[in-house]
């Protein structure tokens, strides 16, 4: 302590030369001629006198010249920056006779009115940290070099950014449209985002989970801002997408704005690529109409398109076979008749005769037998149940599990759906005896069209299956 209060004695000497010593300890301006009447008695390790300047040269030297300005400045990003409470890196040129820098942010090139200059060290680089900036305008940044002497003008870097730390509003989803196919997710539908600044897009991703990404990757919608649905689709806007049918996928979505800051995520609610219409049906889809279904299950055949109909007889029906213009369409074959125009379920001649056992539910199928445009029997139908679908039926006997629901016609002992023994039709409705009325796949022409309904002139015949 003896060496101490020798120093703090020469400080003392010092003053009554009229010097005033500032010294700076541990980041605080001590003054020393306050602390000298507590020199006899206290204990202050903090202060050591040989790292005052000039404390022991007893004169002062006349202040430098301030430092020139930085020759440049410049940010290390321009436009969005998705903070609020930092700035971009500013970085500088260093100028001579600077002892520190300073920097400050305006909303004018070269201004001081959102932060007033303040220490950047002695680097050539500096983030402000712990400032609050306003979001979405654009705020520049400039930079002064500081000595003794003063600060020397500032140095505007070039370009501005904007603050946004502020995440958009998350979407929230409407719909989700029934309409996947092995390429295409179901659509979504939602209402839109809003951002305190600038929305910029969407994100969205597949799982078969809620919120997985096991089908798609989270992937940018581009160009977005403005969309209210979207549907996925395989090599389509950076998207590669492959669905397997009969399994829950689950899309998620959020909005992001221009900064990148991103809102939370929605999920849908769950679509699939359903074996029939009728668990479509089931599922909710009310909605007549052409949908894909993979009657066969994930494996097996690719998933097909198919004709949905969803109200009568309570709905569910999937349309397995439909012959228009019977008069001057004819099958060209039986084997034609089997199975055409798969996935074209509204062409003129139409079959997948051939899947119908793919529908059987507890080991039976329900089938509705149409005539839409008569005339015997517009609009009229047979109603039933058989075991099996009429290609695996052979004639000669009703086929097994027949079971009437509704039947609008007896003509000609209907018993249900067989394979034909006539040359005309693939399939028939009197599977006991030798007619063959109620034909389906017709190769001959039969009278002005089809022995259907109670007469011989219906020019359209469907069969549909749930
Ligand atoms: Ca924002
Ligand atoms: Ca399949
Ligand atoms: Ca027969």
């Amino acid at each position: 302590m003896a060496s101490k209060k020798t120093y703090m004695r020469s400080i003392v000497t010092s003053t009554a030369l009229g010097l005033v010593l500032i010294a700076s300890s541990c980041g605080r301006d001590i003054n020393l001629l306050g602390d000298v009447g507590d020199i006899g008695d206290q204990e202050d390790p903090t202060v050591d006198i040989s790292a005052i300047p000039g404390s022991t040269s007893g004169a002062s030297a006349p202040p430098p010249p301030p430092p020139l300005a930085p020759a440049s400045a410049a940010l290390s990003a321009t436009g969005w920056h998705a903070s609020n409470s930092t700035s971009p890196g500013v970085s500088w040129a260093p100028a001579s006779g600077a002892s520190r820098y300073e920097v400050s942010v305006g909303t004018v090139a070269g201004g001081v009115d959102v932060v007033d200059w303040t220490s950047a060290g002695s680097g050539s680089s500096f983030s402000l940290s712990g400032v609050s900036l306003p979001e979405c305008i654009d705020l520049y940044m400039s930079v002064r070099a500081v000595n003794s002497g003063g600060s020397s003008p500032a140095a505007m870097a070039p370009g501005s950014f904007k603050a946004d730390a502020t995440a958009p509003s998350a979407p929230v989803i409407t719909a989700i449209t029934q309409d996947p196919t092995a390429t295409k997710s179901a659509t979504i539908t939602w209402t839109a985002s809003t951002d305190n600044c600038e929305l910029s897009n969407y994100r969205t991703n597949v799982g078969t989970t809620s919120g997985g990404v096991d089908v798609v990757p989270v992937t940018t919608i581009p160009s977005s801002a403005a969309m209210t649905s979207y549907q996925i689709e395989d090599s389509i806007d950076s998207f590669s997408l492959s669905v397997t049918s009969d399994t829950d996928n689950y899309t998620s979505l959020m909005a992001r704005d221009a900064a990148g800051n991103s809102s939370t995520t929605v999920v849908s609610s769950a679509w699939r690529i359903y074996k029939t219409c009728l668990e479509m049906h089931t599922a909710g889809v009310v909605a007549s109409g052409l949908y894909t279904i993979d009657s066969d299950g994930s494996t097996g055949n690719a998933p097909h398109r198919v004709s949905c109909d969803m109200t009568t007889a309570s709905g569910g029906w999937t349309v397995v076979f439909d012959h228009k213009d019977i008069t001057t369409n004819l099958f060209a074959s039986k084997a034609d008749a089997r199975e055409f125009n798969v996935g074209d379920p509204l062409n003129n001649r139409y079959s997948i005769l051939t899947k119908v056992n793919e529908f059987k539910r507890a080991g039976r199928v329900e089938m509705l037998l149409r005539w839409p445009v008569g005339p015997a029997c517009t609009n009229s139908f047979q109603h039933w149940f058989q075991n099996d679908g009429p290609l695996s039926v052979p004639h000669g006997a009703v086929p097994p599990g027949y079971s009437p629901v509704s039947i609008n016609s007896n003509q000609s002992g209907w018993t249900g759906l067989c394979v034909s023994t006539n040359i005309a039709t693939l399939v028939e409705g009197n599977c006991a005896n030798t007619q063959w009325w109620y034909a389906i796949g017709q190769v001959n022409r039969f009278g002005p069209g089809a022995p259907g309904c109670g007469g011989s002139g219906d020019t359209q015949t469907q069969l549909l299956v749930r």
